[in-house]
């Protein structure tokens, strides 16, 4: 049965109703008989010796039912946290979820209170006296790269935990060719994530029969359960990990956090059902950060704009500890070749600890500094040599696919020309550059970006993935046929806000003929279903989910078969199925819908004896690659001279994730994307002050995330480049926005400075930040 039903059509996304009518189940809408509440105490300090902790005043405050410190938790903790097990990985410091005699960052915990309610506990976090002997703090990360840095932790002698080198091609050949060689240093500022719904945790752990109930806001549901399970020592099976709504996540709620173990652990010590929500404030500080890499790049190129080589130095900030999935931001590196053909490239990645809250994957992760890099490089080559920008691209792109770029990763299908011209087209780009002349002579300053990118993404394939990440990255599903013929879908994938439940039923409706209304997409349970789920991030979910849903109703339809040949009484070679119906080839109305066999399938009706019973099916699907998504965005700005301000005034997208299940959810990832892209361009920057590592921005008045003002209407399309490596053709578009967005808003800034001799602006490119670097060229 061909794909062409549901499958492209705009389906209005299901869970709205009741997310828009407050009928949402967040964890903090949710409550248990007996419920007590834990509020954390946390350093104050970047670095420092805990000397001593005085809980006395805090446990005698009303409603107080327990003070816990590290002693406490190491009763029922039995080692440190699961750590990231990457290969590449040259020290690893082990992260107890709580701090002993010594903080690593500010917001980190050190004593955890649990009263009747969350004021109450809040109170006596405050009176839980702590002496602490301040250390030097490391925050600059490239001091903290060199071997004369003090260290972010006491007992270690360096800050570098991974030093990674990468090369493809013959980097001091294609040097030696070029007629222009550039460098430049870019800075990919750290940004918060900002979800709209903070962490939150509810633990309940049942002493009677040992077992642990736990609602989270998170990602990945099973990964919560395989750690929380293997640190307190109990089974898997008595761990049950419920997350059901979840209110954006961007990559900051994939990993177990310290919290998770602590609120189960301390729901153990009291058996007591124990919750915890994050503040705001607390999540500035201690939900992980994205980003956070310092680069340096050397490009060498022909006067004809031919690109040839490209030196990448990337310096990582990792906070305090390596975060688990933060290894992956090598990618930022092994895709720094971008759309195009290089003779060469040569690359070092170094991955160093400070003292700052621990990045982690964010919205993107690598994907989108690659881009930059990328943007930025052939934009200043574009620049020394008076070229057209578009022009640069199209001489450069890769057209042949499969391709595999320098550093061994394989492009699996692309038309990167046609995607640009469709995004000249779309903000009309002649006219623009019309305009732009006119403009510049009268005083006003316009600025045409453009950013080709691909990016990765749809992880697996598992080998990959469990060297890169230290995770095999599969995914799982279980589709089973009730009875009455409505379908239940267990997906190991979970979405927080990316439309699952709707573009998942859109995969089974035209597989199994089902209407979407009798497809039930279950996610976020560990104890619903059999499948076990590596959840939501990397734009994995289609490509990877999707495809195991998919096949779990292929596996239905050749078992259906075998009982439609009975209940046909035909042989089983001669039953087709299409459109919800098994019938005898040739005789259309000789046929058993598919309730009517799965009636039949759990013994309510009649099933020859010699076939097992049931209909439904579990795979796990391991893809062969990653997938590559590409497209191009490109960005107009106003730059006022005076002020140094920006505005945007038209920005134009076309993104290709091969087949689209659903166009209206797609442009909804894709303009979150963009909006996400554009506020790191322009706005957004988590700042630690340089010597004591405070946290500057840890509020929501001093950390400026975009809101309807800062925005407009983006002008999207598409193109559609199936990939070979699924049935579906589909690739990841979860991140896609973002990748693009913020070299295409860069490049546009630069190109109307570009008068002034300002060939790079960095992120973010605020007005004082553009006004200091037109005052400096004006005053040469
Ligand atoms: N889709 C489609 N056709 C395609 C590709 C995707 O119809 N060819 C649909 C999918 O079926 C799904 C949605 O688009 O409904 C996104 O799918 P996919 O690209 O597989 O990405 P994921 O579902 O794995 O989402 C992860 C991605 C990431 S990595 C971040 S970070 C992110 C994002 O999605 N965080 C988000 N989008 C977010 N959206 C919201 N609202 N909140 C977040 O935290």
């Amino acid at each position: 049965m061909a794909l062409a039903k549901a499958v492209g059509a705009r389906v209005h996304r299901r869970e709205d109703p009741r997310l828009v009518t407050g009928r949402g189940r967040f964890v903090d809408d949710h409550s248990v008989n007996g419920l007590h509440h834990a509020m954390f105490v946390r350093s104050p300090y970047a670095h420092a010796v805990v000397e001593r902790i005085d809980t006395s005043a805090a446990e005698s405050m009303p409603g107080v039912v327990a003070v816990f410190t590290r002693t406490d938790f190491e009763q029922v903790i039995n080692s440190p946290l699961h750590v990231n097990g990457a290969n590449i990985l040259t020290q690893n410091p082990e992260q107890f979820p709580i701090a002993g005699d010594e903080v690593l960052f500010q917001g980190e915990a050190i004593a955890v209170v649990v009263a009747d309610t969350r004021y109450r506990a809040a109170d006596a976090a405050e009176a839980v006296k702590i002496d602490y002997e301040p250390l030097p703090a490391v925050i600059d990360v490239r001091e903290a790269a060199g071997s004369s840095s003090n260290t972010a932790h006491k007992n270690l002698s360096s800050n570098v935990a991974w030093d990674e080198r990468f090369v493809g091609g013959d980097i001091a050949a294609a040097f030696s060719e070029a007629d222009i060689k550039l460098t430049q240093r870019i800075t990919q500022q750290r940004v918060c994530p900002v979800s709209l719904e903070t962490r939150a945790i509810i633990a309940d752990y049942a002493a009677f029969d040992n077992h642990l109930t736990i609602w989270a806001s998170c990602q990945a549901p099973h990964f919560i359960r395989r750690w929380v399970a293997d640190r307190l020592g109990m089974p898997e099976s008595r761990v049950r990990v419920i997350s059901n709504d979840v209110g954006g996540g961007f990559g900051a709620k994939i990993r177990p956090y310290p919290e998770d173990f602590l609120v189960a652990a301390a729901s153990k010590l009291l058996g007591r059902p124990i919750k915890w929500v994050e503040s705001r404030s607390e999540s500035f500080m201690a939900t992980t950060h994205g980003r956070g890499e310092e680069f340096d790049i050397e490009v060498a190129a022909k006067h004809d704009g031919t690109l040839l080589g490209l030196r990448v130095l990337q310096i990582q900030d990792l906070g305090a500890y390596v975060g688990f999935l933060q290894t992956g931001q090598t990618v930022a590196v092994q895709l720094a070749t971008g759309c195009y053909r290089w003779r060469a490239i040569e690359g070092r990645s170094i991955g160093v600890l400070t003292n700052k809250t621990s990045t982690d994957p964010y919205r993107g992760a690598g994907r989108p500094e690659a881009a930059h890099l990328a943007e930025r490089a052939i934009d200043l080559v574009a620049g020394a040599i008076g070229m057209d920008p578009a022009e640069i691209r199209r001489r450069n792109f890769i057209t042949e696919f499969p391709h595999t770029n320098l550093l061994g990763m394989t492009f699996d299908s692309g038309d990167y020309g046609q995607a640009l011209d469709r995004a000249l087209e779309l903000i009309d780009y002649p006219r623009w550059r019309e305009k732009q002349a006119a403009l510049r002579a009268v005083g006003r300053h316009i600025g045409i970006g453009l950013a080709s990118y691909v990016e990765v993404c749809g992880f697996g394939p598992s080998k990959e993935t469990a060297a890169a990440l230290g995770v095999g990255l599969v995914e799982s599903a279980q589709v089973r046929v009730n009875p009455r013929g409505d379908v239940a879908v267990y997906t190991g994938a979970h979405a927080q806000g990316q439309g699952h439940e709707t573009s998942f039923s859109q995969l089974v409706a035209d597989k199994l003929g089902v209407p979407i209304d009798a497809i039930d997409v279950r996610h976020g349970d560990t104890n619903e279903g059999a499948a076990f789920g590596l959840g939501t991030y990397g734009s994995r979910s289609l490509a990877v989910g999707g495809i195991a849903i998919l096949r779990c109703c292929d596996k239905i339809v050749e078992k259906g078969k075998t009982l439609a040949a009975n209940l046909l009484e035909a042989s089983q070679e001669d039953i087709a199925f299409d459109d919800g119906r098994f019938y005898v080839r040739g005789s259309r109305g000789h046929s058993r819908t598919l309730a009517d066999v799965a009636v039949a399938a759990y013994g309510l009706g009649w099933v020859d004896g010699s076939q097992e019973h049931g209909l439904e099916a579990v795979t796990y699907f391991d893809p062969a690659g990653t997938t590559f998504p590409f497209g191009s965005h490109a960005c107009v700005v106003e730059v006022d001279i005076e002020t140094g301000s920006v505005k945007v005034l038209h920005y134009a997208a076309v993104d290709d994730c091969g087949t689209v299940v659903n166009p209206m959810i797609v442009d909804g990832q894709i303009q979150g994307g963009i909006t996400q892209g554009l506020a790191q361009a322009l706005l957004e920057e988590v700042v630690y002050d340089q010597d004591g590592g405070q946290l500057k921005s840890g509020t929501l008045a001093d950390y400026l995330m975009p809101t309807a003002n800062e925005t407009l209407n983006y002008d999207l399309d598409r193109t559609v480049t199936p990939t070979p490596l699924n049935e579906l053709g589909a690739k990841g578009a979860g991140e896609a926005g973002t990748i693009g967005s913020s070299a295409a808003v860069i490049n546009a800034i630069c190109d109307a400075l570009a008068p002034f001799g300002i060939s790079h602006v960095d992120m973010p490119a605020s007005p004082d930040r553009i006004w200091s670097l037109l005052r400096a060229e004006l005053a040469k």
